[in-house]
C-alpha cells in the first residue's frame, strides 16, 4: 500500500504574459552597425518607423537615444533585437540611455541598457510600454524607471547593478512613480544599490509577479504610498541593508497622500533578508489600509518575519496561512491590526486557528522550501482569500486542503476505479485513511528531491530568437485570485 504520489511543481513558471494578439502587419526596418542593414543606427531607423513597424536590430553595441515615434494600441511600433547580443552603450539623453518620455505603445525586446551616467531606461509621460528580456545593468542612478505614466510592463528583464553611484542615487532598479496600471514580472532584479523594485508615489492599478528579487540593498520589493497592487509569486531574498526587509510597505514624506492601501501580497517566499521578510514603515507618519498578507513562506530573515514599525491601520487587514520559521521573532511591533488565523509560528500564538506541529522543508539547506510531505502546514490552512494558484502556478488546494505558506503539495488524486466490472475495483481502491500502512515513510521523504523552479523567466541578454511577440495591452494579467 502507498499514498498518493506526490508530485513535484509544475515545471513552468506561472504565465507572465497576456494571450498573443495579432496586429496589423508592418515593414520590418533592418539596422546593422556594420552597413548590411537599411540603416546603421537605431535612430535612424526610429525616424523612419510607423504604427505598426519592427525595427530588427543586428547584435552589436550601438548609441542610446530618444524615441522619437509612437505606435498605436492596436499598432505598436517594437524594436527588437535580432538573434544576438544588441546593447546600447553611449549616448541617449540627459536622462536615459534609452529615453521614451512622451511616447505611446512602444516596445522594446531583447535590447540590453549598460553603463548610463544618469538612468539605463527612463520615460516620463509614457502610455503602453513594454520592455521585455531586456538587460538594464550599471546606471550611475536607478535603472528601469517610468515616472507619471500609465499601462507599463516590464517582463523578464535582467535588472543590476544600478545605482551605481550609491545610497546618494536618484531612483532604484526599478521604479515606478505616478504610474497608472502596470506588470513588472518575471524579471531577475538583483544587485542594485538601492531598492529593487520600487512602486511609489500613488503608482496603482498593477502587479508585481515572478520575480526573483534578491541582494539589492533593500527593500527588494517597495510599496510606497501606493495603492491597488498585487505582490505575489516571488522569491525576494538577500536584501543587504540591516533595515531593508524582502517587501517592505512604507509611507515616504514625499507622497502626497501619505497613504498605502488596498495591498494584496500572497504566494511569496521570503528569506535571507537583513531587515526582516515584510516590514511596514513610514517616514513620518501615514496610514495603512485594507493590507493582506496571505500564503507566504517567510524563513531564516534576520530582524522578525514581520516587523510593524510605525503608521496607523486602518481597514481590513489579514494575515493568514503564512509559515514563520527561523526568523528571530516572528512579528516585531504590535499586529493588533490584523486578523490572524491558520498561520505557523516559530514562537508566537497569534490570533485564531495557530497552525503548529513540526515544519519540515523538503530540503531547507539547498534552498528548498517547499512542504514535505506529512510536515506541519500541510492542509492546515484556510480557503478564506486564499490564492487558487501556488508559487509555481500550480493549484490550489491539493489534498485535503489549502497548504501553508507558497507552495502547495501537490497530491495526485488516486486512479478513479472503473465503473465496470464492480469486481476489480478492490483492487484499485485506495487506501483506507485508517492504514497505518498508509503513512509517509519515515521522515516524511519525499519522491523527489528536485529544487523549486524559481518562478524567474531566463535572464536576458540572450535575446528572443522566435518571431516578434506582439503583447495584448490588457493590464493587469491575469494572476492569482485577489485575497483578504
Ligand atoms: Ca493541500
Amino acid at each position: 500500500m502507498t499514498t498518493p504520489p506526490v508530485t513535484t511543481p509544475a515545471d513552468t513558471a506561472p504565465p507572465v504574459t497576456a494571450p498573443v494578439v495579432p496586429v496589423a502587419t508592418g515593414t520590418t526596418l533592418r539596422v546593422a552597425a556594420d552597413g548590411s542593414g537599411r540603416y546603421r543606427t537605431i535612430a535612424e531607423a526610429a525616424a523612419a518607423a510607423k504604427p505598426g513597424d519592427t525595427v530588427l536590430i543586428a547584435p552589436g553595441s550601438y548609441a542610446g537615444l530618444q524615441i522619437p515615434v509612437s505606435g498605436t494600441k492596436d499598432a505598436p511600433i517594437t524594436f527588437k533585437a535580432d538573434g544576438g547580443a544588441v546593447t546600447l552603450t553611449s549616448g541617449g539623453t540627459g536622462n536615459g540611455r534609452l529615453d521614451l518620455s512622451g511616447r505611446s505603445y512602444v516596445h522594446v525586446v531583447g535590447i540590453g541598457v549598460s553603463r548610463s551616467s544618469r538612468f539605463g531606461v527612463y520615460a516620463t509621460n509614457a502610455t503602453g510600454i513594454v520592455l521585455q528580456d531586456c538587460e538594464v545593468a550599471d546606471s550611475q542612478d536607478g535603472g528601469a524607471v517610468f515616472i507619471d505614466s500609465a499601462d507599463i510592463r516590464i517582463l523578464g528583464c535582467d535588472v543590476h547593478g544600478n545605482n551605481a553611484k550609491g545610497t546618494s542615487a536618484d531612483m532604484e532598479g526599478v521604479s515606478l512613480e505616478n504610474v497608472d496600471g502596470f506588470e513588472i514580472a518575471g524579471n531577475h532584479v538583483h544587485d542594485n544599490g538601492e531598492e529593487g523594485i520600487d512602486t511609489k508615489y500613488e503608482t496603482r492599478n498593477g502587479t508585481v509577479h515572478g520575480n526573483r528579487v534578491e541582494n539589492n540593498r533593500g527593500p527588494n520589493i517597495y510599496v510606497d504610498s501606493a495603492h491597488a497592487i498585487q505582490v505575489f509569486d516571488n522569491v525576494s531574498s538577500g536584501a543587504k541593508e540591516s533595515s531593508k526587509a524582502g517587501i517592505a510597505l512604507a509611507v515616504e514624506n514625499y507622497s502626497k497622500t501619505r497613504k498605502t492601501y488596498d495591498v494584496q501580497i500572497y504566494n511569496n517566499v521570503l528569506t535571507g533578508n537583513a531587515g526582516g521578510g515584510i516590514s511596514f514603515w513610514t517616514e513620518s507618519s501615514g496610514t495603512f489600509s485594507d493590507i493582506s498578507i496571505v500564503n507566504n513562506t517567510i524563513v531564516d530573515n534576520k530582524k522578525a518575519g514581520i516587523t510593524i514599525s510605525a503608521g496607523q491601520f486602518q481597514g481590513t487587514n489579514v494575515l493568514r496561512n503564512n509559515i514563520f520559521s527561523g526568523n528571530p521573532q516572528d512579528v516585531g511591533g504590535s499586529a493588533a491590526a490584523f486578523t490572524a488565523d491558520h498561520n505557523l509560528f516559530s514562537g508566537t500564538s497569534l490570533g485564531a486557528n495557530v497552525v503548529t506541529g513540526v515544519l519540515r522543508f523538503v530540503n531547507a539547506a539547498a534552498g528548498d522550501l517547499r512542504l514535505a510531505p506529512g510536515s506541519a502546514g500541510v492542509d492546515a490552512g484556510s480557503a478564506q482569500g486564499a490564492p487558487a494558484t501556488d508559487i509555481t502556478g500550480a493549484p490550489r488546494p491539493s489534498g485535503a486542503g489549502f497548504d501553508l505558506g507558497a507552495y502547495e503539495l501537490q497530491v495526485v488524486p488516486p486512479a478513479a476505479a472503473p465503473a465496470d466490472p464492480p469486481a476489480s475495483a478492490g483492487a484499485l481502491a485506495p487506501p483506507a485513511p485508517s492504514d497505518p500502512a498508509a503513512l509517509p515513510a519515515a521522515g516524511g521523504t519525499p519522491t523527489t528531491t528536485a529544487p523549486p523552479v524559481p518562478p524567474v523567466a531566463p535572464a536576458s541578454g540572450a535575446p528572443r530568437t522566435d518571431p516578434p511577440a506582439v503583447l495584448a495591452p490588457v493590464l493587469p494579467s491575469a494572476g492569482g485570485a485577489p485575497v483578504g
